[in-house]
């Protein structure tokens, strides 16, 4: 099935498939709603619609990501493995073989050059327009997530920029805390691609922020992708569909047309205040830091638009399942540039910059600090703090068969490998800010040539008993929860567990 094409289509799929729930009581966006979707996240629960925020004529619509499952219905797949499947065959784009390979290239071809956004001359999100004294985002149910933040903050946001050289436009997913009735700060840290747009520019940078878009676009809003790739050139692919862009009301960008909110407005080069601090995804507040403030000067809107907001934190929390569709959607890029890479996983509980594992093909002595230096100079994975190697055979997603290695293969002098580099502008723990130590775990099995002794044999049985067993099981009659299907769904159960803990 496609992705649903906008944000009602999307809550209306939710609703069919029992995985939306309204909720009718007034209740305040004010730290309680943070409450209830923290309780409701954990326990693997529905996306709520609150529709009737205290103070606000608007619904809220929060954890519309927070499991597997809706995150596969998002991008209308199965598995968000399809999803790097489907990055794959357009990334590994060989020379067609014959007439059939010729007519497949082609539509790969087309799946990529019809992605890119559209511009249309109206759209549902400008059904009302206020500019001027009109402005004002107090009629927004905007949430204040946890009792040390300051202020409520926009936590879904689409942040549109162009960069004032090139012009390539830029989607990112930034946090805004209201200032006022027309201004919020645009939390724009140090390695992202929007900070980058706003310092080239001299003066004043025009910016426009969406707000509850179809989950594909939102999602893209949060890629990694390199700066010179957009983002909705992304959300195009995977929507088998352009975004539609209308003109905004009161600068030059465009906003998407069929997104409930947009705010459109500004962002001075010099002018910057305290924000924060905030509790973020590290599980930590964030201390206050000067940042950017972004002027609205247009807020428009479909009739009865609906808000969407998100609350991080410790995790697991909704965010959890946004990382792990870049975790997915990734691994074919970062497969492109080390191909012995067999598959990754980045941990929910290490905040996504704090740990990876990769799985490699190792074919050569020091093979796995190479991988762990490629990984230390990727894109957004060069901020990873821990990187630990296991050979291919290891299921990266099974955290106790990795310890189990990182336990059994490691010698701690010879195979620890400390180094410095960058560190994510939240991480709190480095004694500088943005710079210090990494660890490298080499867990992999070594062998003479890498200065160790002989290395042992893993145990295994063979495959003539597991087949003679897979055979007989019925016979047997050991019941299945204790047996075969425990140990075969093992470590998809443990990766849950881990998630919905
Ligand atoms: C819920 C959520 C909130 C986020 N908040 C911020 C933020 O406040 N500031 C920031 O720089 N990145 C934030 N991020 C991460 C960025 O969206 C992400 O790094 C994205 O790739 C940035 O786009 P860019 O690379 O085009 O700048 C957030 C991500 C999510 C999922
Ligand atoms: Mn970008």
């Amino acid at each position: 099935m496609a992705p649903p094409a906008d944000l009602r289509a999307w809550m209306r799929l939710l609703e069919d498939e029992g995985e939306l729930v309204r909720v009718s009581a007034e209740v305040d966006p004010d730290l309680e709603v943070t409450e209830i979707v923290d309780r409701t996240v954990r326990a693997g629960g529905p996306a709520l619609l609150f529709e009737n925020p205290k103070g606000s004529s608007h619904p809220l619509l929060i954890n519309q990501f927070g499991t597997e499952r809706r995150m596969c219905l998002a991008f209308g797949v199965e598995r968000l493995d399809e999803l790097a499947e489907r990055v794959e065959d357009v990334l590994e784009l060989q020379p067609p073989q014959g007439l059939l390979d010729k007519v497949r290239g082609l539509q790969k071809l087309k799946s990529i050059a019809g992605s890119g956004p559209r511009s249309v001359r109206s759209g549902p999100v400008q059904e009302v327009v206020l500019t001027g004294d009109d402005v004002d985002l107090g009629l927004l149910p905007i949430q204040r997530c946890w009792p040390g933040d300051p202020a409520p903050f926009i936590t879904l946001p689409a942040v549109i920029t162009r960069d004032p050289r090139t012009g390539t436009r830029n989607l990112g997913m930034y946090r805004m805390q209201v200032i006022d009735r027309n201004t919020t700060f645009m939390h724009w840290q140090i390695h992202k691609d929007g900070r980058a747009d706003w310092l080239a520019t001299d003066g004043r940078i025009p910016v426009a922020v969406a707000l509850g878009l179809d989950p594909v676009t939102a999602y893209s809003a949060s890629a990694p992708l390199p700066k010179h790739i957009g983002e909705l050139m992304l959300a195009g692919f995977f929507r088998g569909a352009p975004v539609e862009m209308v003109k905004c009301k009161t600068n030059d960008l465009e906003v998407p047309a069929h997104a409930e909110i947009a705010l459109e407005g500004y962002v001075e080069k010099d002018e910057l205040g305290l924000e924060g601090p905030f509790g973020d995804h590290t599980g930590y507040y964030t201390a206050a830091e000067p940042f950017p403030v972004f002027h609205v000067t247009a807020m428009t809107m479909r009739r009865d638009a609906v808000y969407p907001s998100i609350v991080v934190g410790k995790p697991p929390q909704e965010d959890a399942w946004l990382g792990k569709a870049t975790e997915r959607i990734f691994l074919p890029a970062v497969r492109m540039t080390v191909p012995e890479i067999v598959d990754y996983d980045l941990p929910v509980s290490g905040a996504f910059h704090n740990c990876v594992i990769v799985s490699i093909r190792k074919a050569f002595p020091g093979h796995a600090h190479k991988v762990m230096h490629a990984i230390w100079g990727l894109g957004m994975l060069s901020l990873s703090k821990a990187v630990v190697v296991v050979d291919a055979h290891v299921n990266v997603h099974d955290y106790e068969e990795v310890f189990f290695y990182v336990g059994a293969n490691v010698d701690p002098k010879r195979d620890v490998v400390i180094s410095e580099g960058p560190l994510d502008h939240l991480d709190h723990a480095p004694t500088l800010q943005f710079v210090g130590g990494k660890i490298g775990i080499d867990a992999t099995s070594k062998g003479p040539a890498e200065g160790t002794r002989e290395w042992p044999e893993e145990i295994a049985m063979s495959a003539e008993v597991r087949e003679l067993v897979d055979g007989r099981w019925e016979e047997y009659g050991i019941p299945a929860h204790g047996g075969r299907d425990s140990v075969q769904n093992g470590s998809r159960r443990s990766l849950r567990h881990l998630i919905r803990r």
